[in-house]
């Protein structure tokens, strides 16, 4: 009965009743153990949790219990994974910096990654990189020239960085820095968003090098929607670009949990405000000195994945 637990951890609460032994998930959802109420909110208990048991834990005992537990959990689930880094030499030449700017539709992303571009003196990628054969299927789509399953698209945009990713990891060696708009993030985020399911977003680019920085722009549907050319392309409604705003607040959270770095930059200030925090975020990353680049790994992220399975309702797009 044990579900989606963290490799080599096997935990189980057990009342003596087979029927009734409870399969405890991950770590920080280690409160929502199921019993008869598996809509509980992460971090409450249920004090009925054994109902049958006659040693059961209550009240205090029962916090301490699961305090002790979700502890050793946490402690476990870090040894047990420990993430290898992208084999990149950074020693002897130093490499660039890896710097993505996500963001919704009309956030202001595209002006200043340019600006970023030419202030780094940086290669410049933008995801999707609608020049392949890949590219153009995917053009195609946003363009509304033509249809294609949730699952098939979002597997041509992870194929889409998979056919550069190598010669991104080349640039990086070189010494090169790279700025890339929109990212992995954002095919987790906008796919997350249409509702399916969070590992199987997130397991297509598993494997990709995790960025220095992800400088995430953040304006409200509302603001962008007024933008000009907004509802040109596929996903521009502003139902649905609530929904992956918060689908990209999430994906910060577990990003930031396996080691990533995340900055969340109001973008709703003029061009040259805006300018100026990134500038100042991307100088930080560029002059540190190279770090070990890590894969984003959904065994990483796991514990800080939200806990129900289920995503945002299906928006119609
Ligand atoms: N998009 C972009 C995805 O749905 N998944 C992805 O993996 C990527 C990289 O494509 N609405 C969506 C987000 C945008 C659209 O991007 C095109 P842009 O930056 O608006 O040209
Ligand atoms: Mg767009």
């Amino acid at each position: 009965m044990a579900k989606n637990l963290p490799p080599s951890i096997q935990v189980f609460i057990a009342h003596g009743i087979a029927d009734n032994i409870v399969p405890v998930e991950d770590a920080p959802g280690i409160a929502n153990i199921i019993s008869a109420h598996p809509r509980r909110q992460p971090g409450t208990v249920h004090v009925e949790l054994l109902p049958q048991c006659d040693h059961n834990y209550r009240g205090d005992a029962t916090n301490s219990l699961l305090e002790s537990m979700q502890s050793w959990m946490k402690k476990s689930t870090e040894s047990c994974y420990k993430p290898r880094p992208l084999p990149l030499p950074v020693s002897s030449t130093r490499r660039g910096a890896l710097i993505v700017v996500e963001g919704l539709d009309r956030s202001g992303k595209s002006t200043q990654v340019e600006r970023l571009v030419q202030h780094l003196q940086a290669r410049h990628v933008k995801f999707p990189e609608r020049t392949t054969a890949i590219g153009s299927m995917i053009n195609a789509y946003l363009t509304r020239q033509s249809d294609i399953n949730d699952h098939a698209v979002h597997l041509l945009f992870s194929a889409n960085r998979w056919e550069i990713i190598e010669s991104i990891l080349q640039s990086l060696q070189r010494g090169q820095n790279v700025v890339c708009d929109r990212y992995a993030f954002s095919g987790i985020a906008y796919t997350w968003a249409k509702g399916l399911p969070l590992d199987w977003c997130i397991g297509s680019d598993a494997g990709i090098p995790i960025p220095d920085v992800t400088l995430f722009l953040d304006l409200d549907e509302k603001t962008a929607s007024a933008r000009a050319a907004y509802g040109e392309e596929r996903y521009e409604k502003r139902a649905f670009q609530e929904k992956v705003r918060h689908a990209f607040y999430q994906v910060e959270s577990f990003v930031q949990y396996a080691g990533g770095h995340w900055i969340r930059i109001d973008a709703s200030g003029t061009p040259d405000q805006v300018w100026q925090t990134i500038q100042r975020h991307a100088g930080n990353v560029v002059s540190h000195g190279p770090m070990a680049l890590y894969p984003l790994d959904l065994e990483a992220m796991r514990p800080a994945l939200p806990w129900t399975k289920e995503g945002p309702e299906k928006a119609s797009l």
